[in-house]
């Protein structure tokens, strides 16, 4: 059995995580540290939790880890460069987005530890095909795709849990990882640290460098000494709107050399009814995952939601090609939000937009990537074509 065959078992015979509880959840690892922190020196629990190697402060001066080696230590090491500032743009992109005519909360807050766990369940819902279509192309195309990547940086933009990159691990060319430095970039600590963790476990020969950083301004922060295999999988493109995607592709077509290959996934234009029942699931994942980010307001600005209060709505838009998400109000209200001073006030049936989910024909996806200077060398997709995995390369 490969690493990914046991990752993707363990993956499937995790419990389901308590969707039910409605209030913000008191035991949960806090996503920012307290503001108290910020000002302050930091606990040592608002830290990242690096063992050996080095972690940044606030700032991101390097500071001592403790060398706590449960396994091999030396070859992890956790750079987390969002800690204040982070903490501040919730608070900015919480007072505009509410403060706004269409209110919105950007999609990025919905991954704290819960709504991180919540995703990993969302992948597995017979509902939601995207996970398991791109893990089927990965299956077939891993050899392929590593084929021409012996040793260098596999770098893994939004890498959430770890087994879509075990796939391609277990297809390089040396065993154990050897040769290869793992480089998971996202926004949520906990995702990435367990990840990151377990994958040291899994592979002996695996090194791993950890960034937690936004990838919509912290790209600079991937290291640029060796070659390099980019990834964005999940269709995470596709969270972001047509100027936000331009964007974040010429940042990563800005970063690559000659030699360097980006791989992305892309969700793909298909049938509505197929659209919407993977983002209205039976059992109501996706609505609990939606309904969290109003937890993470909750608990990091002291803010009064009533999940209960609020509907999962979820629809596709087939003018714009994509999913939007929204929380609606089930009554006039008006909710506190005691950090930012500030009271928010809802009519009945009115939203916040949470999310857009792009779904991508070709032609429209090969425009993109020309804008971005990036030229498509090896497109892989499933027999339905419900999901596309494409390799650039800079022009
Ligand atoms: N790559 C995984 C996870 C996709 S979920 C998969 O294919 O299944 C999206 C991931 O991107 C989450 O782990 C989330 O924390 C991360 N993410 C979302 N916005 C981000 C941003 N602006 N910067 C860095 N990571 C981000
Ligand atoms: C991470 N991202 C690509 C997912 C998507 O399908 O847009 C997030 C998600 N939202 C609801 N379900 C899944």
């Amino acid at each position: 059995m490969t690493h990914f065959d046991q990752a993707w078992q363990r993956l499937r015979s995790t419990g389901s995580p308590d969707c039910s509880s409605a209030s913000p959840c008191p035991r949960q690892k806090r996503l920012f540290p307290e503001t108290a922190d910020l000002l302050d020196l930091p606990s040592r629990s608002a830290l990242p939790r690096v063992r050996g190697g080095t972690e940044t402060g606030y700032g991101g001066e390097a500071v001592a880890a403790d060398p706590i080696g449960l396994f091999d230590s030396a070859r992890l090491e956790i750079r987390n460069y969002h800690m204040t500032s982070y903490a501040e743009e919730l608070a900015r992109d919480i007072r505009a987005g509410l403060s706004s005519g269409q209110k919105q909360i950007p999609s990025k807050y919905f991954y704290d530890e819960r709504g991180s766990r919540l995703f990993e369940e969302i992948c597995r819902l017979p509902e939601y095909y995207p996970t398991r279509t791109e893990m089927a192309i990965l299956e077939e195309h891993a050899g392929a795709i590593m084929e021409p990547f012996t040793a260098g940086d596999l770098v893994e933009m939004g890498s959430g849990a770890n087994w879509k990159i075990c796939r391609l691990l277990d297809a390089a060319a040396q065993p154990h990882g050897a040769g290869i430095r793992y480089v998971p970039l996202d926004v949520s600590e906990s995702a990435l640290q367990a990840a990151a963790e377990e994958l040291i476990r899994m592979y002996g020969g695996l090194e791993v460098l950890g960034i937690v950083a936004d990838f919509t301004r912290n790209l600079d922060r991937i290291p640029d000494d060796a070659d390099r295999l980019i990834t964005l999988f999940g269709g995470t493109i596709g969270n972001f709107t047509d100027a936000e995607a331009a964007e974040l592709l010429e940042g990563v077509s800005a970063l690559m050399r000659r030699g360097d290959r980006f791989l992305i996934g892309m969700d793909t234009v298909k049938d509505t009814d197929l659209l919407e029942a993977a983002y209205n699931d039976a059992r109501g994942i996706t609505a609990a995952f939606n309904k969290n980010v109003l937890n993470v307001v909750n608990r990091e600005l002291c803010a009064t939601f009533d999940l209960d209060l609020f509907d999962h709505v979820a629809f596709y838009n087939e003018t714009s090609d994509q999913i939007e998400m929204h929380l609606a109000a089930r009554q006039a209200m008006a909710v506190e939000i005691a950090a930012l001073d500030m009271v928010v006030e809802f009519e009945n049936g009115e939203t916040i937009h949470t999310e857009i989910s792009r779904k991508f024909s070709r032609e429209r996806a090969i425009r993109i990537f020309e804008d971005a200077g990036l030229a498509p060398q090896r497109w892989f997709t499933d027999e339905n074509g419900w999901f596309s995995l494409v390799e650039l390369v800079r022009r």
